[in-house]
């Protein structure tokens, strides 16, 4: 499968990890959009939101634990930060792996553009 984040999960891609473990991997975002900008994305291969099941409760719970975790450790959890995860095309999403974008160290403007 032709999944540039399936090939950064399993390392083919070689990029510096925030974060690993047996479900999840977290890497910082190659465009950011502000001064954190992280993305957590499962190892397993999900195209989009729409293509969750209920066996994949417990890894979107601990995508959110994770972005929670990194927050933390950026020093962004208390003055705040958002969690993102676009859902095709007019969304924005241009990457079809789930990935929650972990974004903070400015002030995010609502509602997004
Ligand atoms: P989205 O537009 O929601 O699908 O977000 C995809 C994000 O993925 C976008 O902000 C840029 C980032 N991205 C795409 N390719 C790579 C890559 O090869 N490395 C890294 N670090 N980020 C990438």
């Amino acid at each position: 499968m032709d999944c540039i984040f399936c090939k950064i999960a399993n390392g083919e891609i070689p990029v510096r990890f925030v974060y690993e473990d047996d479900l999840v991997v977290a890497f910082d975002d190659a465009n950011p959009q502000a001064p954190v900008h992280c993305l957590v994305i499962p190892k397993k291969h999900i195209p989009t939101s729409l293509d969750l099941d209920a066996a994949d409760n417990a890894l979107i719970g601990h995508m959110f634990q994770t972005a929670n975790k990194i927050a933390r450790e950026r020093n962004v959890a208390d003055r705040g930060f958002r969690m993102v995860m676009n859902c095709n095309r007019e969304a924005g999403q241009s990457v079809f792996h789930i990935h929650l974008h972990v974004l903070g160290g400015r002030l995010l403007e609502w509602p997004p553009g």
